[in-house]
């Protein structure tokens, strides 16, 4: 059995296919795990949805934000907005399975030493601790308060973790930086403006570069298209190399750490 770890897919289901079988893909025997963002952007959320679904224990994922996103409109919290690319996928018949078996899905899974997730892992915390965190947000939106906490979820305030915060506040800042987060202070001061890596100010530098205090984690993300994968260490993955906007989508076998990258057929919109 092997286990890869693919980046966004967005919804590019002809990239996926293809991906899968370029690494020879065994459903069955080996495992996929995506870093969220399935669907949205992309030309066919829908039928890539199914397909992962479909792929049974084969598969597993952790939440991004648009799939948050889609979770959100289902539930009336928000609207779908002029990117969107969910209609087909919001009016499909099967809408009620695909969306109790997505809301089940983790924020941080942990598989052969590594940590996956979709945006980073706050500089205050240890793996232990944002696990715990994840955690909470996981049991909410498997609750009765998922309506609640989908409604309250959205807004950049407040930009810091601390201890004392309570109720959807605390859960909004734990979505944030699990799911949203590029740039960040020392002291985890998120930086919702900007996205270009390159742009290290005094103050807000790419979230992992305050992670050289943790000696030994491995972590697995996506969400940074912008990064186009260039931020790799032995120890810290990026995975999100741009399909939907004609870029290429990406897999790591993490048994061997060899990534496998292929260019999308998409054309950038
Ligand atoms: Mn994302």
């Amino acid at each position: 059995m092997r286990t890869f770890v693919i980046g966004d897919v967005h919804g590019c289901l002809d990239d996926l296919l293809a991906i899968l079988e370029e690494i020879n893909f065994a459903v069955g025997v080996d495992k996929l795990i995506s870093v969220g963002d399935i669907i949205n952007r992309g030309p066919n959320s829908l039928e890539t949805i199914r397909f992962f679904n479909q792929l049974g224990s084969s598969f597993d994922m952790v939440l991004g934000n648009h799939d948050l996103h889609f979770l959100a409109i289902v539930h009336g919290a928000k609207n779908p907005t002029y990117k969107d690319t969910l209609t087909q996928l919001l009016n499909a018949q099967d809408l009620d399975d695909l969306v109790g078996w997505l809301q089940a899905k983790p924020l941080i899974i942990q598989v052969n030493n590594y940590s996956v997730v979709h945006a980073g892992i706050a500089p205050q915390w240890d793996i232990i601790k944002a696990l715990s965190l994840s955690k909470e947000v996981e049991t909410t939106l498997n609750s009765e308060n998922s309506g609640h906490f989908l409604n309250q979820m959205y807004g950049n305030i407040p930009s810091s973790w601390n201890e004392n915060l309570e109720g959807m506040t605390r859960l909004r800042v734990i979505t944030n930086y699990l799911t949203r987060m590029r740039l960040c202070a020392k002291d985890g001061e998120l930086d919702f403006l900007n996205n270009d890596p390159n742009l290290e100010s005094n103050k807000f530098l790419p979230w992992f570069k305050h992670r050289i205090k943790y000696k030994n984690e491995k972590i697995i993300f996506g969400h940074w298209a912008s990064l186009n994968g260039k931020f790799c260490t032995a120890n810290i993955h990026a995975l999100d190399v741009g399909c939907a906007w004609g870029g290429r989508i990406r897999v790591i076998n993490i048994s061997n750490e060899v990534l496998t990258d292929y260019k999308s057929s998409y054309s950038k919109n």
